[in-house]
């Protein structure tokens, strides 16, 4: 039988516009993968030439699912830049509130992103229709895991208000600011945030891990499928005081099954297949933003990061593997293993960083944007590392590049052809039947992809796929 092509798009269930479009050959494998978005966001460009000082609020407006972790990184970029570090209780505030955010991150990806295409819920919509090959789980032990699903819209709200509790609102908090943070932890908002904490604690014991054990149990082969990418990638997570050089949980660069330090120097962006006319394999702090829409064999905007030329993966479970919490091969399953592992990991960090607070202690450090300057913010974001490059020049933004996680994992092929980690998971794949290709959506999500934050306006006046939406 011939190959033929299978265009998933818009891919729905993702945050942000993505496609994926697969060669399948006569026995329904996948032989070619393609991870592309026809979405372009321009913030490089909206920064440019402003106050650096604004760059934490706008960057937030990327993305409303890991908007503090955009605020977050923006500020270190500055904090560099202008030589200035924020006092211990402002890193708690900060550190906080992106955990809260991670929480409500992680819970809404496991429950209603993910979850829904191994589990099939109610018979009524939104859970149905749907497709219905390779549903596993008997009708009891779905009902078990929608309970989850519906406490999962309290939970996940409930992390949203421990993050407004030091941000102001969510998304788009004002907490996070160059300097430290915005609020001052009193000891009602202390004994308020512990409570909500331990509730989302009792949440991730008594549904989350064992929705995923459940999960796991069903579908032991979603273990050994959609892996193949070639090592792991992170920034670490949520930095510490006093100086924000280590990080709770540790970062790291996992190459050829062996642990490096992280280079940052090793960092380019290709874009032979993204719509950009421009110099590739650019360092992040030389990069530039130069959109060419017609481009021949572009196929996204998103551009490819690699390190040392590799296609490295990022997330919770390449955080988790350098914090030693789990080691397991990248697949589906183990991504969704990792994940929940770490937003157990998260509650107790959370309430050691609110027991910390001192209500007495100032939270944020007075300085004075400099006349010239160069700064990066890494950071681990709810989905891996994240990286933002500012250079100030007359004491406005001169540069501004920003990799996002998503662009780590859902990039296009580089200008070797090396795949990126999505296109790699999903090569290979057998598809039971490509009428509902089912394995596709399971194996993607579970990469937790954002294509908001990835492509950082649409590419109009002409359709570029044929859709179809699962
Ligand atoms: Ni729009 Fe984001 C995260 C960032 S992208 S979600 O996490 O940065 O991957």
């Amino acid at each position: 039988m011939a190959n033929r092509k299978v265009v998933v798009g818009p891919m729905t269930r993702v945050n942000g516009m993505w496609e994926i479009h697969v060669t399948l050959d006569g026995q329904n494998r996948v032989v070619e993968a393609r991870s592309a978005s026809p979405f372009w966001r321009g913030m490089e460009l909206i920064l440019q030439s402003r106050d650096p000082r604004d760059a934490p609020y706008l960057t937030e407006r990327i993305c409303g699912i890991c908007s503090s972790a955009h605020g977050y990184a923006a500020s270190l970029a500055l904090e560099e830049a202008a030589g200035v570090e924020p006092p211990p209780n402002g890193i708690l505030v900060r550190n906080v509130l992106l955990g809260a955010d991670f929480l409500q991150n992680h819970i809404r990806h496991f429950y209603f992103l993910h979850m829904p295409a191994f589990v099939a819920g109610p018979e009524q919509p939104p859970f149905a229709p749907r497709f219905t090959t390779d549903l596993r789980i008997p009708r009891r032990v779905s009902e078990t895991i929608y309970q989850g699903y519906f406490r999962a819209i309290d939970e996940s709200r409930r992390a949203h208000e421990l993050a407004a509790l030091f941000s102001g609102k969510v998304p788009h908090g004002h907490g996070v600011v160059a300097g430290g943070a915005t609020v001052h932890p009193d000891s009602e908002k202390i004994l308020r945030a512990l409570g909500m904490v331990s509730k989302l604690r009792s949440f991730i014991d008594e549904h989350y891990l064992p929705d995923v054990e459940r999960i796991a149990e069903y579908y032991p082969d979603y273990f050994s499928i959609g892996g193949g990418t070639e090592g792991f990638f992170s920034f670490g997570a949520f930095p510490q005081a006093p100086h924000k050089k280590k990080t709770a949980i540790p970062g790291g660069v996992m190459l050829e099954g062996r642990r490096e330090e992280l280079d940052l120097s090793a960092i380019e962006e290709h874009v032979r297949f993204s719509y950009y006319d421009q110099e590739s394999r650019q360092h992040p702090a030389k990069g530039t933003t130069e959109v060419a829409l017609e481009k021949p064999g572009a196929y996204t905007f998103v551009k490819a990061p690699r390190y040392k030329g590799r296609a490295l993966e990022t997330g919770p479970i390449a955080r988790m593997w350098f914090a030693g919490r789990y080691r397991e091969e990248p697949s589906t399953l183990s991504r969704t293993v990792a994940r929940a592992l770490e937003a157990r990991l998260i509650v107790d960090l959370i309430e050691e960083w609110l027991l910390a607070m001192d209500p007495s202690s100032p939270v944020f450090e007075p300085f004075e944007v400099p006349e010239e300057g160069r700064g990066v913010g890494i950071l681990g974001a709810m989905r891996g590392a994240l990286g933002h490059w500012v250079e100030i020049s007359s004491r406005r933004i001169a540069r501004y590049q920003i990799i996002t996680p998503s662009a780590w994992n859902c990039s296009p092929s580089d200008d070797t052809g090396r795949p990126s980690p999505v296109e790699a998971a999903l090569l290979g794949v057998q598809v039971q039947n490509p009428e509902e290709p089912v394995e596709l959506g399971r194996i993607v999500r579970s990469f937790d992809p954002c294509l908001s934050c990835a492509t950082h306006v649409i590419k109009g006046g002409r359709r570029l796929t044929s859709f179809q939406i699962i």
